[in-house]
């Protein structure tokens, strides 16, 4: 590289500000370049999806050309770096988010026209890339988006999957899934690493040998399997730092299987070749709880061993003594996921490195740290030790050592108090032993977080309460958060150019607090005015989409009612088709003249069922039932409508939330984690409906109960009311409409009547007692929107409040309280 002439590389590095251009002209010929010679298409004739390609590659060079300049600075500085592993990565599209990070989103839109092209509909051509299912992968990519933004020396690591979350497809009012295949049509954003492969190993036994007087233990595996890295670059926003995100693909190992080969069976041994890619091949779909399937568990073990020995070969190289390997190196484990790194860094360490045990313990202790986005213990990965034992048998013996240990400290601690250690083991005693993977990890993290306040103290108080009782200081609180490039910047143009011109800066795009400063204007006329324009602009962009989509047309002047998010019985999605329906019958069964007293709504619902989901099936589908229904009756016509929009995605989400009035947030109390949907929500001027649960209670904080609609019960006040059970009254209203339910009013009676069932038998979730509370809010939302002034304000509040929710904020504290790591920064301005 620069060699060891550090004046030299100083100067090389204030010199550069890349070798590419970024004029119109430089541009342009770019694309073409690429249009010719990459999608290899004549530059005198291409379409739209041919000049997105070309467009793509070109934005690419520029982020390559940036990834290799933060990485070389990051060499030559050797800061500590932060390793993010998480198995999912919600990344959506890459284009309008890249060349604004990079700062040339007007320049590209400018060389577009002038080849005669809008810069807007190619970014339509975009797939997305959705390596993950919901909230925690989401997530996951709004971090790296604020690690790149921050200057952290960070990679991520993760699967490439070939097949991403299933394509929601209705017909009939029932979910039906497709293969997301989305590499079809090549992947412009990855570049292949042919060089960067590990071996990975499974199977196979375990046989002590002694060493020179020394006890070894040697792992010969049954199975051999090749990990390709691909590296995908995360620009950061008003920085040239570029990080990246690299994700492991599998593919036949040469040392696979050779034994086939020589026996002579090749056509067996070719096809049993292929099934190493299998590994990296699909997605899990299913975000509730654990099943011990072999290939989800093999997807874990290869993506972990293939970074850690990244890791470890960039720490090689350079330093010698793994003393030092705690000051370089922080692995964050995105839950438990990724927590066999914990057994593999011991691997390396004793078998390879040869550290010891006692040493390398104290290395891993000193390195990992562990967030938990589950909320019950039931979500909680337990591995079966037969499953453990036969794929990864040395693992299993280190697991049982440190769980040996473990233990035997801990009776040291709280002595021989068994029904506590048995709680506290890794191993988990029973009809099939399993093993705990949140209990390892949270042995071996030196920093343990829940993903909100309320989660962070039932993870102590219930969830965890033994372990924080042996070791309290190891329990944080990181409330989750949102990237404001992407979820105001690329997705509501618009909005930010108010927000700019109103702030006077457009400094709030990297220093979110700043959005404080629209507090003042609040009630102001003019901004209100402009506010108010802003959001009309989006709803008429979402009503296009709506009438595309369902075929229904909207009425601009309606509230927009939204909720989107993964269907699941906690957040209670049944709920709100239940007041919808309530809505439906009040407004039937009303005087015609009382009818212009009613607010305007389009209720506007989607996501994804698990594939294996049944009762989040069938609410989709009464979700249907029911909109056919309202949507047909003349009588009703726009007063109410109700719509569900399929294949809900990042692409869809950055569409439905600009254009929402009202966003619906419903779990029941103490079962969402945190939730980032709400927050996403509130930085576009959404206002919340919610319940008091997860991050709710920190926004009620930061924007003041009186800008949103709480209702419902508390978390405290759960237990209690299912205590209680089908002893407490379901209020009228409830009853009412489960009933019409029940009587066919909507078609599918008896599909439907388990929803009722659930519902009227035990209420786990708590639609019946929350109901009425839950009408309450609904007209009190009617209320406030029937005032626009008073909406608009509250509106602006969400989005000045809405600081505290970036993921800046979240990432800046995981860097300062948890990793130890400093920013670096490229010395340029971006
Ligand atoms: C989710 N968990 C939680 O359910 C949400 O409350 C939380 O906001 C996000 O994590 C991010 O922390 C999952 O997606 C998973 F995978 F655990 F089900
Ligand atoms: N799915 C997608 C596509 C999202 O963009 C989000 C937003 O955070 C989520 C799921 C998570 O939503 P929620 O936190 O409301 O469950």
């Amino acid at each position: 590289t620069f060699g060891s002439d550090g004046a030299k590389a100083e100067r090389m590095f204030a010199l550069m500000d890349g070798f590419l251009k970024n004029d119109s002209i430089s541009l342009q010929k770019d694309i073409l370049h690429h249009v010719e010679y990459t999608v290899a298409r004549s530059r005198f004739s291409f379409d739209d999806f041919e000049a997105y390609q070309a467009l793509a590659h070109s934005v690419r060079d520029r982020l390559i050309e940036r990834s290799h300049d933060t990485q070389l600075y990051f060499k030559r500085k050797d800061p500590k770096r932060v390793y993010f592993l998480s198995l999912e990565f919600l990344m959506g599209r890459s284009l309008s988010n890249s060349v604004i990070n990079l700062g040339i989103r007007d320049q590209y839109a400018d060389a577009l026209s002038q080849l005669g092209f809008e810069f807007e509909v190619l970014a339509e051509q975009e797939g997305d890339a959705a390596l993950g299912n919901g909230g925690l992968a989401r997530l996951s990519a709004c971090q790296m988006d604020s690690m790149a933004t921050l200057d952290y020396p960070a990679w991520g690591y993760g699967l490439r999957y070939e097949y991403g979350l299933f394509r929601q497809v209705i017909l009939d009012g029932f979910q039906h899934e497709q293969p997301d295949f989305w590499l079809n049509f090549g992947n412009p954003w990855e570049t292949e690493r042919v060089h960067v492969t590990y071996p990975v190993k499974f199977y196979g036994v375990v046989e002590e040998e002694n060493l020179n007087g020394e006890k070894r233990n040697i792992w010969t595996p049954g199975e051999v399997v090749e990990a390709v890295a691909y590296d995908n670059p995360i620009p950061g926003y008003g920085t040239r730092n570029t990080i990246t995100l690299r994700l492991w693909a599998g593919k036949p190992s040469d040392q696979h299987d050779m034994e086939a080969y020589n026996t002579g069976d090749y056509i067996n041994a070719v096809v049993s070749r292929q099934k190493a890619e299998n590994i990296s091949s699909v997605l899990y779909p299913d975000d509730r709880s654990f099943q011990g399937k072999e290939l989800r568990l093999k997807q874990q073990y290869f993506f972990v061993s293939a970074s850690i020995q990244d890791i470890i070969r960039r720490f090689k190289d350079g330093h010698t003594n793994f003393d030092e390997f705690p000051e370089k190196v922080a692995l964050q484990l995105n839950d438990t996921h990724p927590s066999l790194a914990i057994a593999e860094v011991m691997r390396v360490l004793v078998d390879e490195e040869n550290l010891g045990w006692n040493k390398a313990w104290d290395i891993a202790c000193k390195i990992f740290s562990f967030t938990i986005h589950a909320v019950i213990a039931e979500g909680l990965e337990k591995i079966p030790v037969d499953l453990l034992g036969s794929l990864l048998p040395r693992h299993l013996q280190i697991i049982y050592d440190i769980n040996f240990k473990f233990v035997e400290e801990l009776k040291k601690r709280i002595g021989l108090d068994y029904n506590r250690l048995s709680r506290m083991s890794i191993v988990e005693e029973g009809s099939t032993k399993t093993i705990r993977m949140a209990n390892l990890a949270i042995v071996c993290s030196h920093t343990v977080n829940g993903v909100s306040n309320v989660h962070s103290e039932l993870l102590k108080t219930k969830l965890f309460k033994d372990f924080y009782e042996l070791w309290p200081e190891k329990f944080q609180c990181k409330t989750n958060g949102v990237t404001q490039r992407r979820w105001i910047v690329v997705s509501n143009p618009s909005l930010c150019a108010l927000i700019s011109k109103w702030l006077g800066t457009e400094a709030w795009i990297r220093d979110v607090d700043l959005l404080t400063g629209l507090r003042e204007y609040a009630a102001d006329a003019d901004l209100q005015q402009e506010w108010m324009m802003v959001k009309k602009v989006n709803k008429m962009r979402l009503a296009e989409y709506i009438e595309a989509m369902s075929g229904v047309k909207v009425s601009l002047d309606a509230m927009f009612d939204v909720q989107t998010k993964r269907i699941h019985e906690y957040k209670r999605q049944l709920l709100n088709i239940l007041g919808i329906i309530h809505r439906y019958d009040c407004i039937k069964n009303m005087e015609k003249s009382q009818r212009n007293k009613v607010v305007p709504r389009v209720c506007i619902i989607g996501g994804k069922a698990a594939p294996g989901y049944e009762i989040a099936k069938k609410i989709i589908k009464l979700c249907h039932a029911v909109a056919e229904k309202i949507n047909n009756d003349d009588d009703v016509g726009d007063l109410l409508k109700l719509v569900f929009i399929p294949d809900y995605n990042v692409s869809v989400a950055e569409l439905v939330i600009p254009g929402a009035d009202l966003s619906q947030h419903l779990s029941t109390a103490g079962h969402e984690a945190s939730g980032t949907g709400s927050m996403k929500f509130l930085m576009n001027g959404c206002l919340l409906l919610a319940t008091e649960d997860g991050s709710t209670v920190e926004i009620v904080e930061e924007i003041g109960a009186d800008n949103l609609f709480l209702f419902g019960a508390k978390i405290d006040e759960v237990p209690k009311l299912r205590e209680e059970g089908s002893a407490h009254k379901m209020p009228l209203q409830c009853a009412r409409v489960l009933r019409m339910v029940r009587d066919g009013h909507f078609g599918f009676k008896d599909y439907f009547e388990s929803l009722c069932d659930k519902v009227e038998d035990n209420d786990f979730y708590l639609l019946g007692s929350d109901f009425e509370s839950y009408l309450e809010a609904q007209a009190a939302a009617d209320k406030a929107f029937a005032d626009p002034q008073k909406w608009t304000q509250m509106s602006i509040l969400s989005t000045a409040g809405s600081g505290r929710f970036s993921s800046d904020r979240t990432i800046r504290d995981y860097a300062e309280k948890t990793w130890g790591v400093e920013p670096c920064r490229f010395p340029s301005d971006g």
